[in-house]
């Protein structure tokens, strides 16, 4: 096959979206997991370093809140993960239907935010000073309890959170479910059988499996992490 021209590629390069966070979970993983489900191919700018953080606020595509994650896509810089989780969802047809009414985007809205809420949870983790406790005080006895039955209950009467059709809220939520088994073991979900067989089909879903197995998708984050979270943001 012909290589393709130089100047072809760089733009096919330049257009891949880059996602400017640090090298694990934290706030850009719901954003993470929605591309995957868009299958959007993007790559990582991994902050390490403090002047990684300040050359970017520097660059004004942190504005207003000069916070991270950071996606850069479609010719954009967009902040805030959620409001860009939103607008991947609206651009992508990740609302289950071709033409969804405001009502069928409120729907998938409030499960999503839901999901957000149970996700959040497993945050900061990494940085507590006494994760044993946290997990036993907080995950377990607030956290687990709360959200692992009502998405349960949820999934009783369809295949996907908002009906038989995949949306973006069952990619944010299947962050939070991962986050859970990877705490408390597969056996967390024995009591939630819908929950369970959910996760085998939103894991299945074409751009997810794919995710999956790529460098894109981080495991639990440890001590590394946290130390080069710290470093960026000039915590330390
Ligand atoms: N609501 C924001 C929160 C993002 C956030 O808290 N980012 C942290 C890193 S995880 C940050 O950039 N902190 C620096 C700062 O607030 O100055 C979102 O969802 O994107």
């Amino acid at each position: 096959m012909e290589p393709e021209p130089a100047s072809k590629r760089e733009k096919a390069e330049a257009a891949m979206p880059v996602l400017h966070y640090f090298a694990g979970r934290g706030m850009a993983n719901p954003l993470r997991f929605v591309l995957a489900l868009a299958g959007i191919t993007w790559q990582e700018n991994a902050l390490r370093e403090r002047q990684q953080m300040l050359d970017l606020i520097a660059s004004g595509h942190l504005a207003p809140f000069e916070q991270v994650p950071m996606l850069e896509i479609d010719g954009k810089y967009l902040t805030q993960s959620f409001a860009t989780i939103k607008y991947i969802a609206a651009t992508r047809s990740l609302y289950g239907k071709e033409n969804p009414s405001v009502d069928d985007v409120y729907h998938v809205d409030t499960l999503a935010d839901g999901a957000r809420d149970f996700y959040v949870k497993f945050v900061p983790l990494p940085f507590n000073p006494t994760p044993e406790t946290y997990i036993e005080e907080v995950l377990k006895k607030k956290v687990i309890t709360k959200y692992l039955p009502i998405f349960n209950n949820l999934l009783k009467a369809s295949k996907f959170l908002a009906g038989n059709q995949p949306t973006y809220a069952d990619a944010v939520l299947l962050t939070a479910v991962e986050f859970a088994l990877d705490v408390f073991g597969a056996d967390v979900l024995d009591d939630y059988p819908h929950l369970a067989k959910w996760k085998e089909a939103a894991w299945a879903l074409p751009g997810m499996a794919m995710f999956k197995g790529s460098a894109n998708h981080f495991g639990m984050p440890d001590k590394q992490y946290a130390l080069e979270v710290d470093t960026a943001l000039g915590r330390r």
